[in-house]
């Protein structure tokens, strides 16, 4: 142990932190990792449909993954150089077929069985989203609202298998599945009609979750407007929230990039610790507009780490991440946003979280205000890099130096 942690531990415990405890804590934190940074949505499905849905993942940087090897290779590249607990967020779209292709109204756990026996060997979780997009029954933006019941019973299907796969991974690998519904339904214009599609949407939604599944923790992700439906999005967060809140078992997801740019995640989370017994997230960085940019540690991903941790939602609070940048290595994308999705709640971990609250509670306001300012410059970065090589990876830029040798020696090497 290094004198210099030593001393950063000797100034959060002169304020009542226990330091070790939080290293603990951190260490024991699951963030649920999405697979799709790895190829920028792409999926292993090879049909002609580029991604859509009102998401874009922009930029050419040579490198992606192009198969399930290339997608497992790289992705066991990224969690070598992460600390503490991983989990792999799946999308349907990334079904492995080995030959026998079937639509996703057909999918079955078979064709997960790889992930499993991946997720299984590293002794990671996983988790689980059905695909709503990038699907040619998907190209008018319309899947489980659509008025067309031949194309919005396909949805359902694909809805109701999916359920089937994420429960047939929980019990594989005895461990729980969130199962994540994001649709991208919406209209480009001012619709006629905005209660019919969600009444559809509600439908579906009931014929998707009447079957009961052990292990499958569901969840539906709502969204504010992407790009071409501009106007309207039928899975709206009023819509989502009266839905769950009227389902028991059903949680709402939040992606903080999908809200109004002045209203934040980490307000809402508390809100809905006040009903809900989880509360899934996306955590991404919206940039203007839900433009999905890797997540830097930065103010609220800090407030939203202190929303989870002082309010003892470490369990309940489950941390998935939504980012795709095709712009940068892409290896390294997953690396830095999870990094700094672990340094914030650690951050959070170091606060005095108890002498903040009664400072509130009794009023002392300058105080309050005197202390968190103060604590923005205790000496965080000592901790982490202490727990860092806790966990057997770079503590520093280093880490760095082997992403650089991976693109060298494998990724440029893709065609
Ligand atoms: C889209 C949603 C959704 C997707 C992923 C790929 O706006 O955030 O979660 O990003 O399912
Ligand atoms: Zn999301």
């Amino acid at each position: 142990m290094s004198t210099r942690f030593e001393q950063a531990k000797q100034r959060y415990s002169k304020l009542g932190v226990d330091v070790d405890a939080a290293l603990e804590a951190l260490a024991n934190k699951p963030i649920s990792i999405h697979c799709w940074q790895g190829d920028d949505v792409g999926g292993f499905e090879n049909t002609d449909s580029a991604l859509s849905g009102g998401i874009q993942a922009t930029g050419n940087y040579p490198g992606k993954a192009r198969n399930p090897e290339e997608l497992m290779a790289d992705f066991d590249k990224a969690i070598s150089l992460i600390p503490g607990k991983k989990r792999i967020n799946l999308h349907a779209s990334y079904a492995i077929f080995d030959g026998d292709k079937v639509d996703r109204d057909n999918l079955e756990p078979k064709h997960f069985a790889r992930w499993v026996e991946y997720a299984r060997s590293r002794g990671i979780g996983i988790d689980f989203n059905p695909t709503y997009f990038s699907h040619p029954l998907a190209s008018d933006g319309l899947t489980l609202s659509n008025p067309d019941e031949t194309i919005r019973t396909f949805w359902i299907n694909h809805g109701i298998a999916c359920r089937r796969i994420a429960a047939y991974i929980a019990k594989e690998l005895g461990c729980p599945v969130l199962n994540n519904v994001w649709i991208p339904d919406g209209y480009k214009d001012t619709p006629a009609d905005r209660l019919g599609p969600r009444l559809r949407l509600k439908d579906s939604l009931d014929r998707i979750f009447a079957e009961k599944l052990d292990g499958v923790i569901d969840c539906v992700e709502s969204k504010v407007f992407g790009i071409g439906v501009e106007s309207y999005t039928v899975g709206s967060s009023e819509f989502y929230l009266s839905y769950a809140a009227s389902r028991p078992g059903v949680y709402v997801l939040l992606d903080n990039g999908h809200y109004h740019p002045t209203e934040v995640v980490s307000d809402k989370i508390p809100s809905l610790l006040a009903f809900f017994d989880k509360v899934p997230l996306h955590v991404t960085r919206a940039v203007r507009w839900d433009s999905d940019h890797v997540v830097l540690f930065e103010d609220e991903l800090k407030e939203i780490a202190k929303e989870i941790v002082r309010n003892d939602a470490m369990d309940k609070v489950l941390i998935g991440l939504d980012f795709f940048d095709a712009s940068i290595n892409r290896v390294a994308a997953w690396i830095i946003g999870t990094r700094n999705m672990q340094k914030a709640l650690l951050y959070a971990l170091l606060q005095p979280n108890k002498k903040l609250k009664e400072l509130q509670d009794s009023g002392r306001f300058t105080e309050l205000m005197m202390l968190q300012e103060e604590l923005k410059t205790f000496p965080f970065g000592d901790i982490w890099e202490e727990y860092c090589e806790s966990q057997k990876v770079p503590s520093d830029e280093s880490w760095f130096d082997t992403v650089k040798q991976y693109e060298t020696d494998v990724l440029l090497k893709r065609g």
